[in-house]
Formats: structure tokens, C-alpha cells, sequence
């Protein structure tokens, strides 16, 4: 078991505690930043300080809940024909025919502002906003959208040379103080005409250096330090999709970090190992928790083993890896192959095996016995968490693996690669 928890189990040592909190934390987050915002953080350490773990307990169940109860509003801005309403549906990991999906297509398809809401999750809504430059777009469409200050940040989809539209809605925003990020679309199909129009100068990197140029000469006019983001979202692994979630999640407040990263979907197995890595940090937080109140009798402290329980919590994981029933179902439908099919390439399916596991019981083991050694005595419902705290790291691990082989059988399958 890790060391700080062992650590308090053991020694109840809250100086100790204190010191080394925040060190041990860092080491737990994934690469765009953990659960704990900077100022729960520093109030946990100063209880452990001041000998009240109770306090510091609390505020760690706070950060908790907070992170489960986030909510994320995000515009999507730019000129009709851009592809933001297939940037939305990539991001919500949804098919553009699939049932949800906000509606794509080569005549005008959004004419008014409409919320996309993720499937998973209600809290987390996309904006598609009316394109601008169409005979029905708004009169001032800025002053309706730009006006609204629920939004989280706005990003600027363009789809093709940085317009007066781009400059004027990237002003408009700065204007509020508000945050954006400038997305251009449809490289692949840039790639394919220059291609066509020049086959033996053509180098694709050129194509995308000179897109990305003229993108932040215009934008550098309007903001320091612009970033531009060149996206396909026909072929969201390539690019600089990826690049794009990474750097939204790690602008995002600590707060809207855990729902956003978990509802993304996965566009590489970086972006896996990132889900992993917050998920279980979120399991350690829990656990962590649960440590410090053991030790308060008084404290209502239940954890009974309960099988259906640990399936749902395993189908939960499965959820937050994109590997429940619905999502396989649309993978398998996408791939055009049985669902069975993804099912193989999936461990995590097995839930007797987990109990079963020789790995899982043994670290158990020694865990319950270094505890009982050291102290004489071990409470049931510690053993108990124990177990509990195992298995899941289990279950995440296993699912987490899954993921990266559901992945690959993507990559695998694509079209191009068929040929
Ligand atoms: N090649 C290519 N076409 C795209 C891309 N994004 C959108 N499209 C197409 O562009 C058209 C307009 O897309 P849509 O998402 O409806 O744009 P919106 O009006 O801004 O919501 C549709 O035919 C899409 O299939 C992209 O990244 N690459
Ligand atoms: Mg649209």
C-alpha cells in the first residue's frame, strides 16, 4: 500500500502528515494537474498542522464532491460552414449520424444558439452558436453570444484564411476578459487540395506550418502569445486534437478538471494514461479520507464488502474509459464488427478473476500483516478498505488496459489503413 497511507494507518503522526501531504500529492496527478485546487490543498496541510485531521477529512470531501458536481459551459463561435457542430460532436465523442449528435451538414444547419449537452453527463454542455455571414445569421449574433458570461471560455472555429469575422470575434472576447481558443478546422481536406494542386512540391508539413501562420500573424494582432490549434475533425487521433483537450483541461480550474477529463474521449493512450492517472487519484483521496476518520469511533464508518456493489463500481470505471455497453455497442456499430468482437480484447469483463487475482490478494496480505505487526491489532473495517482500495486500483488498471487495446482495434481498423 503506498506510504502515506500506511504512514497514518501506522503512526498518526499529523506533523509528519503535514509536511509531507503536499510533496506525496504532486506525485499522484496527472500530467495536466490533479483533483485538489491549490487552496484546499494548502487548508488540508494547515489542519494536519494544527492536530485536526477531521478538518482536513472534510476538505478533502468537499474538493470531492465539488469535482464530481462540476459543470462546464463551453461556446463553440465561429462562421457557418466552419464544422462546429462536428467539432462539438468530437468532443462529445458522439457520431455525427449517431442519435444527439448536433447536426452537421453543407447548407445551414444551426440557426439558433443551441446546447449540446455531453451524454454522460448533463453538467457538461456545448454551445453551438449561430454561424455568422448567412442570410439568417443574427443581426449582432457577438452581442448575444459574446454577452453571455455562463460560459467557461469560448473557442473560435475557423475553417479557412483568418477572416475579419476571426479577428472581430477573437477582439470581441478579449473585450469581456473572457478566455478563447482559436481552432482551425478542415487541414485534412487543406492537405488534400494541396496535394492535388501540387504534387511534386507538396511537403505536409509546409501545408500545416503556413496555415498555422497565417492564423497567428492575424491573432498575435489581438492577443500575446496566441495559440492555434489545426484540426481535423474527420481524423480527430491526428493533428493537433490531442494537443487541444490537453491544454483545455490544464487551463481548466482544478475544480472541472476530473468530469472534463473523464467525459473526453479517448484520442491516444497518453489521453488514457491521463484518466487513469486522476481516477486513481481520486481513489487514493477517498481512501485517504476513510484513514483519517477510522480513527474517530464516533465517526459512522460503513464499508461493507458488497459484490453488486464492486460490479457497479467496475461498471463505472468501464463508463469513465468509454468501455460501458452503449459506447462498445457504437464502436463495434462504427467498425462494423460484433460487439462480441470488442468484448474479447477486454479483461476487465471477468469480475470473478478479480477476486481470484494472486497479485491483488497477496499485496493485501502483506499490506493487513506489515499493519498487525507494527500496531497488534487491526480494526475489521481498515482490513476491509484494504481490500476494497486494492481492488479498485485492480479494476482500473485492468479497464485502463482495456481501453488501449479497444484503441489500437480502432487505429487498426480504420479505412485508410484497410487499404
Ligand atoms: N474535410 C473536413 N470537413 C469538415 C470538417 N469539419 C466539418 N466538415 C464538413 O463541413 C461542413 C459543415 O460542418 P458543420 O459542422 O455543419 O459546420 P457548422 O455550420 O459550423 O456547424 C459539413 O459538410 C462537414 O462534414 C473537417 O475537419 N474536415
Ligand atoms: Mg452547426
Amino acid at each position: 500500500m503506498d506510504l502515506l497511507l500506511l504512514n497514518f494507518i501506522l503512526k498518526n503522526d499529523f506533523r509528519q502528515l503535514a509536511s509531507k501531504f503536499p510533496s506525496y500529492y504532486k506525485t499522484l496527478v496527472s500530467k495536466v494537474g490533479g483533483i485538489l485546487p491549490q487552496e484546499s490543498l494548502k487548508r488540508i496541510q494547515t489542519d494536519f498542522e494544527k492536530g485536526q485531521p477531521k478538518e482536513a477529512a472534510d476538505e478533502i470531501q468537499r474538493a470531492l464532491q465539488s469535482a464530481e458536481n462540476a459543470t462546464l459551459n463551453v461556446a463553440v463561435i465561429g462562421q457557418s460552414g466552419s464544422g462546429k457542430s462536428s467539432f462539438i460532436n468530437v468532443l462529445r465523442g458522439i457520431g455525427h449520424e449517431q442519435i444527439g449528435s448536433a447536426p452537421v451538414g453543407v447548407v445551414p444547419t444551426t440557426t439558433k444558439k443551441t446546447p449540446y449537452p455531453h451524454p454522460k453527463c448533463p453538467n457538461m454542455t456545448f454551445w453551438d452558436l449561430p454561424g455568422t455571414g448567412t442570410p439568417t445569421s443574427l443581426p449582432n449574433p457577438y452581442q448575444e453570444v459574446v454577452g453571455d458570461d455562463n460560459y467557461d471560455f469560448f473557442i473560435i472555429i475557423s475553417s479557412s484564411r483568418f477572416s475579419a469575422n476571426d479577428a472581430f470575434l477573437a477582439q470581441k472576447i478579449q473585450e469581456k476578459g473572457k478566455k478563447f481558443y482559436f481552432v482551425r478546422t478542415k487541414v485534412d481536406s487543406d492537405l488534400y487540395n494541396e496535394k492535388k494542386s501540387k504534387p511534386r512540391s507538396f511537403k505536409k508539413e509546409t501545408v500545416l506550418h503556413q496555415i498555422r501562420d497565417n492564423c497567428l500573424v492575424n491573432l498575435s494582432k489581438i492577443v500575446s502569445e496566441p495559440t492555434v490549434f489545426l484540426v481535423s475533425n474527420f481524423e480527430p487521433k491526428k493533428f493537433d486534437f490531442p494537443k487541444l483537450q490537453e491544454t483545455l483541461l490544464q487551463d481548466l480550474p482544478a475544480e472541472k478538471r476530473y468530469i472534463s477529463l473523464l467525459l473526453c474521449p479517448n484520442l491516444s493512450e497518453s489521453f488514457i494514461e491521463m484518466k487513469r492517472a486522476m481516477i486513481k487519484e481520486k481513489l487514493w483521496l477517498k481512501a485517504f479520507r476513510e484513514a483519517i476518520l477510522a480513527f474517530f469511533p464516533m465517526t459512522p464508518f460503513c464499508c461493507g464488502f458488497n459484490l453488486s456493489e464492486q460490479k457497479q463500481q467496475l461498471k463505472r470505471y468501464q463508463s469513465n474509459f468509454g468501455l460501458d455497453e452503449e459506447s462498445v455497442s457504437q464502436i463495434a456499430q462504427n467498425l462494423g464488427i460484433s460487439e462480441q468482437e470488442i468484448y474479447s480484447l477486454m479483461k476487465s469483463t471477468d469480475f470473478i478473476s478479480f477476486l481470484k487475482d494472486d497479485d491483488t490478494i497477496g499485496i493485501v496480505n502483506k499490506c493487513i500483516e506489515f499493519i498487525f505487526s507494527n500496531i497488534g491489532f487491526l480494526p475489521s473495517y481498515v482490513s476491509l478498505s484494504i481490500i476494497i482500495y486494492f481492488l479498485h486500483l485492480k479494476f482500473i488498471d485492468t479497464v485502463a488496459e482495456d481501453a488501449k487495446r479497444v484503441l489500437a482495434k480502432i487505429e487498426e481498423m480504420k479505412p485508410d489503413r484497410k487499404k
